[in-house]
């Protein structure tokens, strides 16, 4: 991967008149500014474009002549058909997909080694960095932010101090779960930031919000594990403190996790962790509650900003509102009024997760055989399905074995996106569902991909039913 990001890095040099392209989510901002700065540091004026979506729109109105440079990051990957007449260098982790052509595994692997072929010799698609070419996985061993930092790091060692930035795009891709650290060409990233100080790893708690919700709400919100009567009351929660010892309040502030000394801290996690035992969790579960945490020690405690997980969920919600160029912004280091317009869409973002969230249990949650879904139509955004997906999919009142599949009517009125997820407990899970989505979608006329445990598809209005028939069978398989 090493010569790869040379040569891309060798090849971007070449060339004055340069446009980022990247996705909106954490992942796609943090990749996209660390393209923007490294950039920057050889005297380019880049500009970015956020994406929802790479599709046939982008192509269409995009500057063809050669001199041209379009840095695909944390995208491009699954679209590689879409760019065959662009001057194109892509830095992403998505699976590799060819758009209207069903591919079977067969064709899927000789895809991969066509595409490991071009990489290495001169073609349409020799600047491609994704870690699927490499035998790498694009879920936990690297994100389109670290592919992207890979480039960056060999345009210029200063750049080094990127590294954070991929950091937070990995945790935001929440690359850092299944294992309770982040591990791979990750952990390598993780090294570069530590050793320049910009990143501290810790073994903490891995509840959210540390530093930006007082305790008895910090305990109340967690939901991996979710701890059985804590979770959802919040009168159990402050009981819970009390009876422990551990004071809520200092003077009159509330107290943060981070606010805790480590004594007050092991007395909790022991506590819970008995909760967790005598509820006969099992211990894989347990063991989720503890693991590494990410600090930002140059950033001011207790802001979104000192914590990568937090600080990627502020980007979140910067790109779920249209906003990407503030999380931009936040990325590059403005703690100004960048910062502080983001944790207004962070505060409409949770808040309308919530909303969200009594839309889906209103609606409810219908099953079949392999996989189990909800159809919001126009009632939940297409931008936050997904994550709405998610979030209810381990929100501990679903049966985690089968995969959630969540519709929501597109802001075109006419097509519906579908998002479906694997439970983050469900780590026996070993099919596809990219794979699945693109099948799928493909048969009717729409499109699918993503990762193998979260992805998405956009299929036409009316054909959910028949895509829900096609996903099931598929799972069957
Ligand atoms: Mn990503």
């Amino acid at each position: 991967m090493q010569n790869c990001a040379k040569n891309i890095a060798e090849y971007i040099k070449k060339h004055t008149d340069i446009e980022v392209v990247t996705h909106q989510d954490a992942d796609g901002i943090a990749a996209g500014s660390i393209a923007k700065k490294a950039l920057e540091r050889e005297g380019v004026n880049a500009t970015i474009t956020v994406l929802k979506q790479l599709d046939e729109s982008f192509v269409q109105t995009a500057d063809k002549s050669a001199s041209k440079l379009y840095w695909f990051t944390d995208l491009g990957s699954g679209n590689l058909d879409l760019l065959t007449d662009l001057n194109v260098v892509i830095t992403d982790h998505h699976e590799l997909e060819v758009n209207d052509i069903e591919l079977s595994q067969q064709e899927r692997t000789n895809l991969m080694e066509l595409s490991r072929v071009l990489t290495r010799t001169h073609n349409d698609f020799k600047y491609h960095l994704n870690p699927h070419l490499f035998d790498l996985d694009g879920v936990n061993d690297l994100s389109g932010a670290g592919a992207t930092y890979l480039v960056a790091k060999a345009m210029r060692p200063e750049n080094i101090d990127l590294s954070t930035l991929a950091v937070i795009g990995a945790v935001g891709d929440l690359q850092d779960v299944e294992h309770g650290r982040l591990i791979g060409t990750n952990r390598k990233i993780l090294e570069d930031a530590e050793k320049i100080g910009n990143v501290k790893s810790q073994i903490d708690i891995r509840f959210f919000g540390r530093e930006s919700r007082p305790l008895h709400r910090f305990l109340m919100y967690a939901n991996d594990p979710v701890i059985p009567g804590l979770s959802k009351s919040e009168s159990r929660c402050i009981n819970f403190f009390k009876e422990l010892g551990v004071p809520l309040k200092s003077g009159e502030h509330w107290r943060y996790w981070v606010d805790l000394d480590s004594t007050e801290r092991k007395l909790v996690i022991s506590e819970l962790t008995l909760i967790l035992v005598n509820n006969d969790m099992n211990p894989d579960e347990v063991n989720r509650m503890v693991g590494e945490i990410y600090i930002l020690p140059n950033e001011q405690i207790r802001t979104e900003v000192h914590d990568a997980k937090e600080f990627a969920t502020l980007l979140n919600s910067c790109g779920r509102y249209g906003a990407a160029d503030i999380g931009i912004k936040v990325c590059l280091g403005n703690r100004m009024e960048a910062l502080s317009s983001a944790r207004k869409m962070l505060k409409g973002h949770r808040s309308n997760l919530v909303e969200m969230l009594k839309i889906v249990r209103d609606i409810g949650v219908s099953e079949l055989e392999f996989v189990q879904y909800f159809n919001a139509k126009d009632r939940i955004n297409e931008n936050v399905i997904g994550i709405v997906t998610g979030m209810m999919l381990n929100s501990g009142e679903l049966d985690t074995s089968k995969p959630l599949l969540g519709f929501a009517l597109c802001d075109d009125g006419k097509n519906i996106k579908a998002s479906v997820r694997v439970a983050r407990q469900n780590s026996e899970f070993n099919l596809n569902l990219s794979d699945v989505m693109r099948t799928a979608a493909g048969e009717i006329g729409g499109i699918g991909g993503g990762h193998s445990i979260a992805a998405g598809a956009q299929i036409p209005a009316g054909e959910e039913e028949h895509f829900l028939e096609r996903v099931n069978e598929l799972l069957r398989k």
